[in-house]
């Protein structure tokens, strides 16, 4: 059997480990394995980035990490990674601050991963490699010699080819993809962009079953849904929603419906639209008023970089005008707090809850999608408004859809299913539960590993 190394920018290892808020973090986590090795930054800066990993083991699984100097952590994580890599991959040019010196450090920093990570590797070991902070990472190691099986999943979207254009240096990121062997995507529609820019822009051939003649080698590109333990986070949010935290919630509503939304703090998850649709919700439906309260909880994420860091005023200012303008003595509408919440607490809001509120403008899945369905309690379950451009979307039909840019079609939403009665929510439930079993972590893995264990290794020589 080959040894599966994962590799992902972050590795919570589990001794030092908070909750986090972060889907891969989330995901990533039920799929390791004991036997594996998973291989990152440790999330600390030092004077230098390491050259050899720290390694500990728990459960049978390695975790191999390195420390980033302060330099590379600004140009390869807060400059080109979330700086022109997230905003370009979520439709916002907009907010892209390029600069080369980001870009060479993030090139810098896949090579050293690379060097530190070759020192470790097994020739049998498959590699699968997480994310778009890594992305050149394959062909560093094939510069160094590994012949190893090497896949990459993407668990954000993909952009049309004329968006990816704009990306200065696009091209060779789109080369640096072609050094894996199999390359995964969270939809079909993020699979399709992927190939349509590998067609126009490298002018490789594409195939109708998503392969790739590249030059070297024949790159196999998948569509892998991540999901989550359903039966477990069910079972996590019966038990808690009757905890004291969850009872207190209950209390502290008098009877009013919740509704709630929990995202990273983060400007593709589109909040304040969804505080302006909970505006308009009140105005136009003032039959909700002094009935509903809505949680957001917003966990505080990726604050170096100004783009986040301008939105926590601009949320804080939605949030205090909705409390003003439609609060009474005895009721708030918007409990909003720009704080983390531990998963199993979260887990019971979500069961307490009528509505959950996913309204990302862009999103490669969505993982509170799956987690409000799983947290519904079967014979009075809550309803879920769910982005369009959650890639969540295209397996929950069943959900009250909605275009996220538009406030007024998500507090018309927001109002049907705060009106909706329990026939209806326990029809749309069972169908949106039966379809969150069969997206699995334990399905997510296995598809995606039989597919890289499965290629050969046609590489040709470089
Ligand atoms: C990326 C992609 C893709 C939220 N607040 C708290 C908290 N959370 C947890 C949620 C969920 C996770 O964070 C967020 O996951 P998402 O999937 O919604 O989003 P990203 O972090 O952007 O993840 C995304 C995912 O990767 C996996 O492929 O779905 O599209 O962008 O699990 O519950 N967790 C805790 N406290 C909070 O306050 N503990």
């Amino acid at each position: 059997m080959s040894r599966v190394v994962i590799v992902s920018n972050r590795v919570p290892v589990p001794a030092g480990r908070k909750a986090q808020a972060g889907g891969l973090a989330v995901a990533l986590r039920d799929a390791v394995k004991p036997g594996s090795l998973w291989f990152g930054w440790s999330g600390r800066t030092a004077a230098q980035t390491s050259e050899n990993a720290s390694v500990v083991e728990q459960g049978g699984v390695q975790y191999a990490t390195i420390d980033l100097s302060h330099d590379d952590y600004r140009n390869f994580y807060v400059g080109f990674a979330n700086g022109v890599l997230w905003p370009l991959l979520h439709f916002r040019l907009g907010l892209i601050e390029f600069r080369r010196e980001h870009l060479e450090g993030y090139r810098a920093v896949n090579e050293m991963f690379a060097k530190v990570l070759a020192k470790l590797l097994e020739p049998d070991d498959v590699v699968w490699v997480h994310d778009y902070h890594l992305i050149p990472l394959a062909d560093e190691l094939r510069k160094l010699g590994a012949e190893n099986r090497m896949g990459f999943f993407l668990h954000i979207p993909f952009v049309p080819a004329s968006v990816f254009a704009a990306l200065p240096q696009g091209g060779e990121l789109l080369n640096d993809f072609c050094a894996y062997d199999v390359i995964g995507f969270q939809t079909v529609e993020h699979q399709r962009d992927f190939l349509d820019s590998v067609r126009i822009i490298l002018r490789h051939q594409v195939d109708s079953n998503g392969e790739i003649a590249a030059p070297r080698s024949t790159i196999r590109c998948i569509v892998t849904p991540i999901g989550i333990d359903s039966r477990e986070f069910q079972h996590v949010a019966e038990h808690s929603a009757r905890s004291k935290t969850g009872l207190r919630l209950k209390d502290s509503l008098v009877g009013r419906k919740l509704m709630i939304g929990a995202d990273r703090l983060d400007y593709s998850k589109g909040l304040p639209n969804r505080f302006e649709a909970f505006h308009r919700l009140l105005t136009r439906f003032p039959e909700h008023r002094m009935n509903v309260s809505f949680l957001q909880i917003a966990a505080p994420s990726r604050e170096e970089v100004s783009e986040y860091a301008a939105l926590r005023p601009v949320l804080n200012r939605l949030a205090g005008d909705i409390n003003a303008r439609h609060g009474a003595f005895d009721w708030v509408p918007l409990r909003y707090m720009s704080q983390g919440f531990a998963r199993s607490t979260l887990a019971g809001f979500y069961r307490i809850a009528r509505v959950g509120v996913v309204t990302p403008l862009r999103d490669g899945m969505n993982l509170v999608a799956h987690e409000y369905i799983a947290a519904q309690d079967r014979t009075d379950p809550g309803v879920l408004v769910l982005s369009r451009f959650a890639g969540a979307s295209s397996y929950f039909d069943d959900a009250l859809v909605v275009n996220p840019y538009d406030p007024d079609e998500i507090a018309e939403a927001m109002h049907e299913a705060l009106l909706m009665g329990a026939n209806e929510r326990r029809r749309r439930h069972t169908r949106l539960f039966e379809r969150l079993l069969s997206l699995t972590v334990e399905s997510y893995c296995t598809h995606f590993l039989e597919a890289l264990l499965d290629c050969t290794k046609s590489r040709a020589a470089a």
